[in-house]
């Protein structure tokens, strides 16, 4: 069943901008998940996305069952490796990180995930995700130990996306990197989407309403933000649900 993915075309056919609050468990303590997911709920959020670079105490099953007993939205693994999987999620995005140059980072992990993958019964979705540079290091290029993209160079970005694209990945995450000092610029995202068919995931260093406003105006088709929402629940007032965009 490919409920998500024809779930996300669906909202994109109908004009609709999607949001996913990123949860790393490692930064959210269980105490403090059924308070938060309330506020998610009453937000327009659209998706949990849960997982992170590397856990280090975090359980990613145990935080899975809990966030399922406190939403309906679907909850999407977005992992750092393959020990970050579980069937309490609805789905995987299925990450090869084409901005770097690393085979494990590309298919070797894949590979060792899929045994595990059998076993499961969860919607994997391929996707290209694209490491671009934001001012300062962040954790996907150091435990990736790939470079990311320069924010200046437009057409190896967009040809990354391409690539992508023919490679048949079913989404393009372009990613600054958590708590990034510069968000993916309106450019990169204009032209970026101006040149693919597939639903663009936009991430990274986002903590205001019109930041989030700018990168849907650029064309992102969903916005993932997790800092803002671990560091200040309150940012979630300025993103109750019944605000249109
Ligand atoms: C990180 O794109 C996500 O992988 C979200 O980043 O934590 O900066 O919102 P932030």
């Amino acid at each position: 069943m490919m409920t998500l993915y024809s779930n996300i075309l669906e909202s994109i056919s109908k004009g609709k901008k999607l949001l996913a609050v990123l949860i790393d468990p490692d930064k959210m303590h269980e105490s403090h998940i059924e308070a938060f997911m309330k506020k998610v709920n009453d937000s327009i959020a659209t998706h949990i996305f849960l997982g992170g670079s590397i856990l280090k105490h975090g359980n990613i099953e145990k935080t899975a069952k809990l966030l399922k007993s406190y939403t309906e939205l679907p909850i999407v693994l977005f992992p750092g490796d393959e020990s970050q999987l579980t069937d309490h999620a609805d789905g995987l995005l299925f990450l090869s990180l084409i901005s770097g140059r690393n085979p494990d980072y590309l298919i070797d992990k894949h590979v060792k995930a899929v045994s595990q993958l059998q076993s499961l019964s969860l919607e994997v979705i391929p996707t290209g995700y694209i490491l671009i540079e934001n001012g300062i290091e962040t954790a996907v290029e150091r435990v990736s130990k790939t470079k990311p993209i320069a924010r200046q160079d437009l057409e190896l970005i967009v040809n990354t996306a391409k690539a992508g694209e023919y490679l048949g990945m079913k989404l393009i995450y372009l990613e600054a990197g958590s708590g990034a000092k510069h968000p993916i610029d309106y450019e990169i995202i204009q032209k970026v989407k101006s040149e693919i068919q597939i639903p663009l995931i936009v991430g990274g260093g986002i903590r205001s309403k019109e930041q989030l406003q700018t990168a849907y105006s650029a064309g992102a088709d969903l916005v993932v933000i997790g800092t803002a929402f671990e560091q200040d629940l309150s940012f979630f007032n300025h993103l109750k649900r019944q605000t249109t965009y």
